[in-house]
C-alpha cells in the first residue's frame, strides 16, 4: 500500500541523479507512482532514459517548454499513454549564464530576460494549459523555487524576477485550478549542488554559509525535497494549494546569525 498508489505522474526537468527532480522522482516511485518523464535535447535524452528506466517509466518523451507545439504533442502522448494525469512535477528553469554569475542585474538584456521568464516562468502556465483537460480531480502540481524571488540573492538577478512571477503564476493557477479540485504548489528549497548550481560564481561560499546559519544547522537534500513532493501530491495535502512551501531548514527566517 503506497500513499501513490494507481496515481499517474509526469516528471520534467530530469538531468541527472543529482537532480531536485529525481530526489522527487525516488519519492513518488517508492510510494507507487507511474511515472513518465521529459527531457530537452539529444544530451540529456542519453542521461534521462537510463534513470527513467530504473523507475520503469512508461513515457519518455522530448520538450521543449519554449515550443507550445512540443507541449500539445507531449500531451498526446501522455494520453495514449495514460489516458489522465494526478501529478505534474515541473522542475525546469534556465537563465544565460553571463547574466546570473556576477553582473549586476540592471545588465540584464531583454532578450536574456525574455529567455529566462519564457522558460522559467511562462513554461508552468503553457504545461498547466496544454494539461488542463488530462488532469483527473484530486491532482496536484508542483513546481520549483528559490529565495531569491523574495530577497536579493547576489547574481541570482533575472532568475529571482522569474521565480518571483513564477510564484505568483502559482498563485492564480491555483485560483483557476481549485473549483476543479486540482492543487498546485510551489517548493522553495534551500541551495542544493545540482548541476544547475555548478559554476556559479560564489555558490560554494552561499552553501557553507547556509548551514551555518539555518535553524538545522545542514544543508538540504534532494530527499528532504522529495518527502515534501511527496506529501504535496499526496492526499495529506489535500487543503494545500496556491502555496511556496519553504524546504530550506527554516534559514528564511533568521534575520540575524550570529554562529555558534
Ligand atoms: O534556480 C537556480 C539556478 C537555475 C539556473 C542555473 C543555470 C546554470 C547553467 C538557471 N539557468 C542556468 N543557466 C546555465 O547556463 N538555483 C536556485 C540555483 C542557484 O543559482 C544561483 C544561485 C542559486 C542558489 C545563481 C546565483 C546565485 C545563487
Amino acid at each position: 500500500m503506497g500513499l501513490l498508489d494507481g496515481k499517474k505522474a509526469l516528471v520534467m526537468g530530469l538531468l541527472n541523479e543529482h537532480s531536485v527532480a529525481w530526489g522527487i522522482s525516488n519519492a513518488l516511485h517508492a510510494e507507487g507512482a507511474d511515472l513518465g518523464f521529459t527531457y530537452f535535447g539529444e544530451t540529456v535524452e542519453r542521461r534521462v532514459r537510463p534513470l527513467a528506466e530504473r523507475l520503469n517509466a512508461k513515457l519518455i518523451e522530448p520538450c521543449d517548454v519554449q515550443s507550445d507545439e512540443q507541449i500539445d504533442t507531449l500531451m498526446e502522448r501522455v494520453r495514449e499513454t495514460y489516458g489522465s494525469l494526478d501529478i505534474i512535477v515541473h522542475s525546469v528553469a534556465f537563465a544565460n549564464r553571463d547574466e546570473i554569475s556576477g553582473k549586476p542585474y540592471l545588465e540584464t538584456s531583454r532578450a536574456g530576460f525574455q529567455l529566462a521568464l519564457d522558460v522559467s516562468a511562462y513554461s508552468l502556465t503553457a504545461v498547466v494549459k496544454a494539461a488542463q483537460n488530462l488532469l483527473n480531480p484530486g491532482a496536484s502540481i508542483i513546481t520549483m523555487t528559490y529565495y531569491g524571488s523574495q530577497q536579493v540573492a547576489p547574481n541570482y538577478n533575472v532568475m529571482g524576477v522569474a521565480k518571483a512571477a513564477l510564484e505568483a503564476s502559482v498563485r492564480y493557477l491555483a485560483h483557476d485550478l481549485g473549483p476543479r479540485n486540482i492543487r498546485i504548489n510551489a517548493i522553495s528549497a534551500g541551495p542544493l549542488r545540482t548541476a544547475a548550481a555548478m559554476g556559479i560564481a560564489g555558490f560554494r561560499t552561499m552553501y557553507k554559509n547556509f548551514a551555518d546559519v539555518a535553524p538545522l544547522r545542514r544543508n538540504i537534500t534532494i530527499e528532504d525535497v522529495g518527502k515534501t513532493a511527496l506529501w504535496l501530491c499526496s492526499d495529506l495535502a489535500s487543503g494545500v494549494t496556491g502555496e511556496i512551501i519553504y524546504v530550506d531548514g527554516g534559514f528564511r527566517n533568521v534575520a540575524v546569525a550570529l554562529g555558534d
